[in-house]
């Protein structure tokens, strides 16, 4: 690409930029200078050595590469970081056995943030500079990097919260030759003495402020292959993408969640009808999930959590002998993958239907299951 002479900068160039950023769908816009992120990057390599990544790749595949931005853009300047609100009018909630996607994921909100950023990719180079956007790339620590723009603080939930709007935005960055002004100091920590996050965490996964174990986290244990943890399951709740729950008991969240609500309801898909779901075919899940983060592109993953999910809507519920239930649970335990076989032992015994758990199946997932389910004590939903 052929460089002319850059622009100047000044703060109306930031402010032409920031305007650009708002008529693109961006709400707020900071900038970060464009040096390592030391703090995250010391994080990225303490927390893998300590185990609390569990088996996540994406930021900590390369933590020197993601917390340099120069890596991205060789004579990188400024970072300008931009936020993007995710609150939308809640749906109501549908009766029967649904279950919940966080809210980040009722539509797809990375691609207009992608949308906006190129905007401004696009106004920088024509003004002679290099710039490439990032927004939920492996490439880049989006947290650290709006930290240091000035958006918003570090919660003790691990999230970014931008003070008089809350957590609720997703983030996003445009690296950059050109020498914006950069954020005069980080916003200061709006929690205080609060930690209702910690205590409302349904696994217990904050092991300190801002520190999250993932082998603990839902959000996280949702996306990980494998045998979803026994002992996470019942906290799992209605949860089939995400978990909310550090964000909802967060009061400066909670308090502005009005203040940034876009007016783009359409196609929310906020709740999911499980019995639908187990009943169809690869490509059909494709076609109404594929856009979640799912391992190895795989549809299996949504069934196995979405099997752990139907046990605990149903139980909550109280409907065990609903015979549609009954069908897909039979469904899965005669299923050919084994791990569905095994998530659908634990579903039948979760709701008190030990009658319909298999005698003669002898794969060794399956049999672990069966041995833990009559290992368990009975549970209120009248398991016996
Ligand atoms: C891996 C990942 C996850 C993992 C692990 C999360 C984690 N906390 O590490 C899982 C799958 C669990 C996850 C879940 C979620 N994620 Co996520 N995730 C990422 C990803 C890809 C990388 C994050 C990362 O690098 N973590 C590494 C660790 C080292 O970073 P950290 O936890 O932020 O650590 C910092 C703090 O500890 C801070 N710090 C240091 N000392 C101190 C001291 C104190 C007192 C405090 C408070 C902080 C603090 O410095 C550290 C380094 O920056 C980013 C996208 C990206 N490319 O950056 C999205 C991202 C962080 N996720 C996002 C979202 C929306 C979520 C969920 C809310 C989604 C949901 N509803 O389920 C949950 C929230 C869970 C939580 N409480 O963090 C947004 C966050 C937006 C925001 N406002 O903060 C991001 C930025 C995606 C995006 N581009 O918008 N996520
Ligand atoms: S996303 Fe859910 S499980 Fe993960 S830390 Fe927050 S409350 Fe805990
Ligand atoms: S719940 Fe309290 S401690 Fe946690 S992020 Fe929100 S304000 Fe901070």
């Amino acid at each position: 690409m052929q460089q002319r002479t850059p622009e100047p900068i000044d703060a109306a160039y930031l402010s032409a930029l920031r305007a650009l950023g708002r008529q693109s769908g961006i709400d707020h816009i900071g900038v970060a200078p464009a040096s390592v992120m030391q703090r995250a990057l010391t994080a990225l390599q303490t927390r893998k050595l300590e185990g609390l990544h569990d088996t996540m790749q994406f930021t900590y595949r390369n933590p020197v590469r993601s917390t340099d931005p120069t890596r991205a853009v060789a004579d990188a300047q400024s970072v300008l970081v931009a936020a993007r609100s995710y609150v939308l009018e809640a749906p109501e909630v549908p009766d029967g056995p649904y279950a919940a996607v966080a809210r980040y994921a009722w539509v797809d909100h990375y691609e207009p943030l992608r949308f906006g950023l190129q905007n401004i990719v696009r106004k920088l180079r024509a003004d002679g500079y290099k710039a490439v956007a990032f927004a939920d790339d492996n490439s880049m620590v989006d947290r650290e990097a709006a930290w240091l723009g000035g958006l918003g603080w570090f919660g003790k939930n691990a999230n970014v919260l931008l003070p008089g709007a809350g957590s609720f935005f997703v983030l996003g960055s445009v690296v950059t030759t050109a020498p914006l002004p950069v954020a005069a100091e980080p916003v200061a920590d709006g929690c205080g003495s609060c930690q209702r996050c910690i205590d409302g965490c349904p696994t217990v996964a904050i092991v300190a402020p801002g520190v999250v174990d993932a082998g603990r986290c839902l959000a996280w244990l949702l996306q990980r292959p494998g045998v979803f943890p026994r002992q996470f399951r019942i906290a799992l709740g209605n949860r089939i993408y995400g978990c909310d729950e550090c964000q909802t008991v967060c009061p400066p969240t909670v308090r502005f969640e009005r203040r940034s609500r876009r007016d783009e309801n359409d196609h929310i898909q906020a709740w999911v009808p499980l019995l639908e779901l187990l009943d169809g075919d690869d490509e059909t899940l494709m076609a109404h999930y594929g856009r979640w983060y799912l391992a190895d592109r795989n549809p299996m993953w949504v069934r196995r959590n979405a099997l752990v999910v139907l046990a605990n809507v149903v139980r909550d519920q109280g409907r065990p002998a609903d015979d549609e239930v009954v069908r897909v649970l039979r469904h899965y335990l005669d299923h050919a993958e084994p791990i569905l076989r095994a998530h659908a032992v634990w579903a039948a015994a979760e709701i008190g239907r030990h009658d319909m758990l298999p005698t003669n199946d002898t794969n060794p997932l399956v049999l672990d299951e069966l041995v833990a389910v009559a290992e368990r004590p009975a549970t209120a939903s009248g398991t016996s």
